[in-house]
């Protein structure tokens, strides 16, 4: 099987920070390696790769910012077991604007919607230019043929564009690990700053944000700033394309999982309760940062204790405030704000034996954060914005008891994927209150229900699975597919079919199941593939799930008892029983769509716009005009720079473009039903844009099959519908076979 592991040589890694830190000994400088999910995801990346050469112990590669203090050292001095640094070193006035400068007082709070304290400074800008060309140099002078690059975060955004013109054909990685922003807000740059950093992002081949939400706001922000065309998930220039998704970040969940466990932890957690007399333990720790809410959360924590005396001397609030930037007047102001805040509570609430909050501002040892995590009853995150945020992710992977409640922020990006936390809006205090209570008083069934679906979710989505996911997207942009039927041994997959006890089989509609038609009305699954699905059904929880209405799906597949999907996960429908509503989005969205879409339908005869109920499409594929595929792109940027009540998706299929509202997909309906039951086999084939959220979603392991040509991130590919047809009926027959 050919895949990512083969396509490249080293890997070259490029953010503002190095993998470790110098520490001055008494023996001279030593090197501290972090332990970040960004280190461990790299390692294990590496890892693979080196396996693939043959060479376990190639080292790598990482370019970032180092102190010129440390000029004066031997080249060896950067290296380690793992890794060698290529530092970065500049000018110390360059560094200043670059990163305390643009990065630090522009773009973090621009980008987390702080725009007031957004300071604009064309020296910066200037320095922010620089300090990226200072990276360019050492980058370039390292880069081979046959390297893939990846470059991190808000502090390099020119790097890739710069990457791109000094190496056309470098294969270049870029992720984004804080919010972007919507367009109203990049509009607030100036115009020719906005230009060159949307420009510098898209040298990369590949672009990676934590959400759909993200990764919509920086489409719309190409589209207005470039003007240039989008098709599905790429931006396309004349002579490459730029893929654009959402990849979120997560945790090494197994090691959290298991250090929980370890002595040290043990023992340091029952020290922590001792000394908090048995009283139910709140816990949060953040940097010191205004995004992170720590003032509101206190109120919301002040607002319990006078609406709940019942609970005086029955909590305690442990609130670790991380050491950060202290130096600067606005971050001094917010933890004096913070401290006076904690005195006042404590002043008022507490007594001889009882304090309330309590509360330290340094930063806590890996054993001490984890006897924290899993000693608490209720972990309260609640930052006013968060790209991610990778706390609450440990939390809840710390949780082996599967006990404790997650309060979590509605404006962090991990919101998007822990739907069964508690989700509040920090900003509403009576909200936060409100939480508090509710995680205080829940049952312990109550709890271990959100947390086994809440680690389950993470088990599946690991720190390994983002960056498996990421590099699988150059893999599949380089059209390194492999073929089902030639580079899968088509043996192995039927009897791990045969031999699983619970197996799953996702399945699309249209050019999947059945030939895509001119007429949609004609399609169907032909006699023998529904005896195939008849019997599948029979021995395995089989869901078509498709974009086509519920009665003509209920239609086609009567008597068949499979789960059937609607309108791309708008509705579902187990077998034997009613259609649920999965979607439940106002439908005022529609109005300027469908009149958007019209003016298209008088320009083009032929072309028509079908009214589903979740969703509403233009269809052109009886339209015989040269320019028609461009008007579709036309459209689709039209539709999705335009303003709505809710967030919409606009979906590129095959000669139609369609939109819904962004909650649902294929992806989030295939998540849920993976995430209900433990399955050991799980298959998912599809033809269209649309399946693409549904190979996402499963877990790697997973079977995922795209039909036809084009870029996909199923591992697996089938050329002909027809294929489909025979591999279904082999499956079949394998079943009777037993
Ligand atoms: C960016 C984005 C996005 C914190 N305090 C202590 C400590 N930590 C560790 C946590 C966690 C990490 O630091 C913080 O992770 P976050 O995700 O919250 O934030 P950042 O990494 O700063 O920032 C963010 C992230 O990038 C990844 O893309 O999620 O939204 O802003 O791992 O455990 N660790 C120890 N002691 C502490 O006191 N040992």
């Amino acid at each position: 099987m050919k895949s990512f592991e083969s396509s490249f040589k080293r890997l070259l890694i490029v953010s503002y920070r190095l993998p470790f830190t110098f520490q001055q000994t008494d023996e001279g400088v030593e090197l501290v390696q972090n332990s970040g999910g960004l280190v461990s995801a790299v390692l294990s990346m590496a890892e693979r790769m080196g396996q693939r050469q043959d060479d376990v112990t190639s080292k790598i590669h990482w370019v970032g910012h180092c102190d010129p203090a440390f000029q004066h050292m031997d080249s060896s001095a950067f290296e380690n077991d793992t890794f060698i640094a290529h530092p970065v070193f500049m000018d110390k006035a360059v560094h200043k604007g670059f990163y305390e400068g643009f990065s630090n007082d522009l773009i973090w709070p621009l980008f987390h919607y702080f725009t007031s304290y957004a300071s604009f400074n064309e020296s910066d800008f200037d320095n922010y230019q620089q300090a990226n060309t200072r990276f360019l140099e050492e980058l370039t002078a390292l880069i081979e043929p046959g390297d893939l690059v990846w470059i991190h975060d808000f502090q390099l955004m020119l790097l890739p564009d710069m990457v791109r013109q000094a190496i056309p054909d470098a294969t270049i990685g870029y992720f984004f690990h804080i919010p972007f922003p919507n367009y109203e807000i990049i509009k607030l740059l100036p115009r020719t700053w906005r230009q060159v950093l949307i420009k510098g992002i898209l040298g990369a081949d590949v672009v990676g944000f934590h959400t759909t939400d993200y990764v919509q706001h920086f489409m719309q922000s190409v589209s207005e700033v470039l003007t240039l065309p989008i098709i599905g998930q790429r931006i396309v220039f004349p002579e490459r394309s730029v893929v654009v998704r959402d990849f979120p970040i997560s945790i090494d969940f197994n090691k959290f999982n298991r250090s929980a466990q370890e002595p040290a932890v043990v023992e340091a957690r029952q020290q922590d309760q001792a000394l908090l007399r048995g009283t139910k333990i709140i816990f949060s720790v953040d940097r010191l940062d205004y995004t992170k809410g720590i003032t509101s959360r206190l109120q919301g924590y002040e607002r319990f204790l006078i609406q709940h005396p019942e609970w005086h001397d029955k909590v305690t609030f442990v609130m670790t405030v991380v050491p950060s930037r202290d130096q600067i007047g606005q971050y001094q102001e917010i933890k004096r704000e913070i401290e006076e805040t904690v005195g006042r509570i404590n002043g008022l609430f507490g007594s001889i034996g009882w304090r309330p909050i309590v509360y330290s501002y340094s930063s806590l040892a890996f054993t001490e954060l984890m006897a924290l995590y899993t000693a608490c009853d209720v972990a309260l995150i609640t930052p006013i914005r968060d790209g991610m945020n990778l706390v609450c992710k440990e939390f809840v992977a710390s949780r082996y008891d599967q006990r404790g409640v997650l309060i979590l922020s509605e404006l962090a990006g991990a919101a998007q994927e822990l739907r069964d936390a508690v989700i509040i809006n920090p900003t509403d205090t009576q909200e936060v209150a409100d939480a508090i209570r509710q995680g205080l008083d829940m049952t312990p069934q109550e709890q271990e229900r959100r947390m086994i679906h809440m680690r389950k979710h993470l088990q599946n989505h690991d720190i390994f699975r983002w960056s498996y996911n990421f590099l699988a997207a150059f893999d599949d942009m380089m059209g390194h597919q492999p073929d089902l039927e030639t580079d899968l041994a088509i043996q192995p997959f039927m009897t791990a079919f045969r031999d699983a006890r619970q197996r799953l089989l996702l399945f699309d509609f249209d050019g999947t199941l059945a030939p895509l038609v001119n007429d949609p009305a004609d399609a169907r699954p032909s006699d023998t593939l529904k005896k195939a699905l008849q019997n599948l059904a029979e021995n395995s929880d089989l869901v078509v799930i498709s974009g086509r209405n519920r009665s003509f799906l209920e239609k086609t597949f009567a008597g068949i008892p499979l789960h059937l999907v609607a309108e791309h996960g708008a509705f579902m429908k187990r077998p034997d029983q009613d259609w649920e509503r999965l979607d439940l989005s106002a439908s005022d969205w529609v109005d300027p769509v469908r009149s958007t879409m019209n003016q298209f339908v008088d320009r083009y005869p032929g072309s028509f716009v079908e009214q589903k109920e979740t969703a509403i499409a233009w269809h052109y594929r009886t339209v015989d005009a040269d320019n028609i595929e461009g008007q579709a792109i036309e459209l689709a940027t039209q539709l999705r720079m335009a303003s709505s009540p809710i967030p919409l998706t606009v979906i590129q299929g095959s000669k139609v473009v369609e939109v819904k509202p962004a909650q649902h997909s294929k992806g989030t309906v295939a998540l849920k039903i993976v995430e209900q039951t433990t399955y050991d086999f799980i298959v998912s084939i599809g033809d269209d844009t649309t399946d693409e959220d549904m190979f996402r979603q499963l877990p790697n392991w997973a079977y995922t099959i795209k039909v036809g040509s084009g870029i996909s991130f199923a591992r697996y590919r089938l050329a002909r519908q027809r294929d489909v047809e025979t591999l279904l009926q082999r499956m079949s027959d394998v079943l009777i076979e037993v």
